[in-house]
């Protein structure tokens, strides 16, 4: 028997940074399924136009009673191992020119406490299950499942040039993982028509793709495009991803 909640669920895509499309598609979310609970795949403050609004509107939304929160990007860690060191005064010639501009518009917003906050918070969760699915930033070793894929591999999980991606040889057996860390064109699922087994759901919103979000109950994806799309309109549409056919080994194979 499926198990079934009344509280629907989803995930959100990588924001870098781009605060204008995840307001605009929380509250898309929230109008037309109330109530549900949204995890997003992180690298939140990286990249994009507008790092302090990101953590101005996740606070926000978490003060209306939005159920709302993130997994671990490589980019969280690494925003937050740098912002550690500035407030500590401890000063590195390595700070990047990027990262000084992160620390000097947060500043000048007041917002290095609330991005400790919520960094800090941020890469406490690796992983986290949301509806039926398992979300992790940048995937597991398909081989290995969830249990048996590092943290570090979950955080930062490439695949080797020319390798295929992760999601490819994925066979399900840990039931729907759900990542972003990779942008494609459309987001990508996995599996056979009424089970998914893995989805990217990073659509490359800084770089003038969308932020799209996956509904776990439906198996539908919600995208909003970039406000870098100079014809953009307001309000979020449905996109039909890529399915991919998952190229699982023959059973008995060593791979
Ligand atoms: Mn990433």
């Amino acid at each position: 028997m499926k198990i079934t909640t009344n509280i629907p669920s989803a995930v959100i895509g990588d924001v870098h940074g781009c605060a204008e499309e995840l307001r605009e598609l929380v509250e898309v979310l929230q109008e037309t399924r109330p109530g549900i609970r949204i995890v997003l795949t992180g690298d939140l403050l990286t990249k994009g136009p507008d790092p302090c609004g990101v953590v101005r509107s996740i606070r926000d939304f978490r003060q209306a009673g939005v159920d709302l929160n993130s997994v671990c990007g490589n980019q969280d860690l690494r925003a937050f191992a740098m912002l550690v060191r500035q407030s500590t005064g401890f000063k590195t010639a390595t700070t990047s020119k990027a990262d000084r501009s992160l620390i000097s518009r947060l500043e000048a917003e007041d917002l290095i406490p609330a991005t400790l906050d919520l960094l800090s918070e941020t890469v406490d969760r690796v992983q986290t299950k949301v509806g039926s699915a398992t979300v992790v930033h940048a995937g597991i070793r398909p081989e290995a499942g969830i249990a048996g894929t590092t943290t570090h591999d979950k955080i930062h999980l490439k695949a080797a040039g020319g390798a295929p991606p992760w999601w490819q040889t994925y066979d399900g057996r840990d039931g729907l993982v759900v990542c972003g860390h990779r942008p494609v064109e459309v987001p990508v699922r996995t599996g056979d028509a009424d089970q998914a087994f893995a989805v990217n759901v990073d659509t490359g919103c800084a770089g003038g793709g969308h932020l799209t979000a996956y509904v776990v109950e439906e198996d539908t994806f919600l995208s909003v495009e970039s406000r870098q799309i100079p014809s953009r309109h307001r309000g979020g549409h449905e996109v039909v991803p890529v399915r991919v056919e998952s190229k699982v080994p023959d059973a008995g194979l060593s791979v």
